[in-house]
C-alpha cells in the first residue's frame, strides 16, 4: 500500500514538467456524476478532473496501476493526473459512493 501511495505522489509531482507534451482528457463532475463512466487514453496522457458542481468532490483510486487521492475539490477546481502505464484504473469519489468511472490506458 505504501509503495503505491508513493508512486502516486511521484506521478502527481512530475505533472507540471510533462503536461505540455501529453494529450489532456477532460472529465467533469456535475450533479454528483462523472461526465463519462469510461474513458480510453494513451500511455503518457493526462486526465484533468474539473468540478462543475456546487458541492465538494474527492477523487481517488486504489487501483494497482495508479493509486492516487486528489484531495478535496471545491466548485470550479481542477486536478490533473498523468498515466504512464497501460492497464485499467477504477476512479471513485470518497464523498459520493455512486460516483465511479473507469480509465483504460493503452
Ligand atoms: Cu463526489
Amino acid at each position: 500500500m505504501n509503495k503505491h501511495l508513493i508512486a502516486g505522489i511521484t506521478v502527481a509531482t512530475l505533472l507540471t514538467a510533462t503536461t505540455v507534451y501529453a494529450a489532456t482528457n477532460l472529465v467533469t463532475m456535475k450533479q454528483k456524476l462523472f461526465s463519462t463512466q469510461s474513458l480510453t487514453i494513451k500511455k503518457g496522457d493526462v486526465v484533468e478532473f474539473r468540478n462543475d458542481d456546487t458541492v465538494y468532490h474527492n477523487i481517488f483510486s486504489l487501483s494497482d496501476l495508479a493509486t492516487f487521492d486528489l484531495g478535496s475539490m471545491g466548485p470550479s477546481e481542477t486536478r490533473k493526473i498523468k498515466f504512464d502505464k497501460a492497464g485499467q484504473v477504477e476512479v471513485e469519489c470518497s464523498v459520493h459512493k455512486n460516483m465511479k468511472m473507469k480509465i483504460t490506458v493503452k
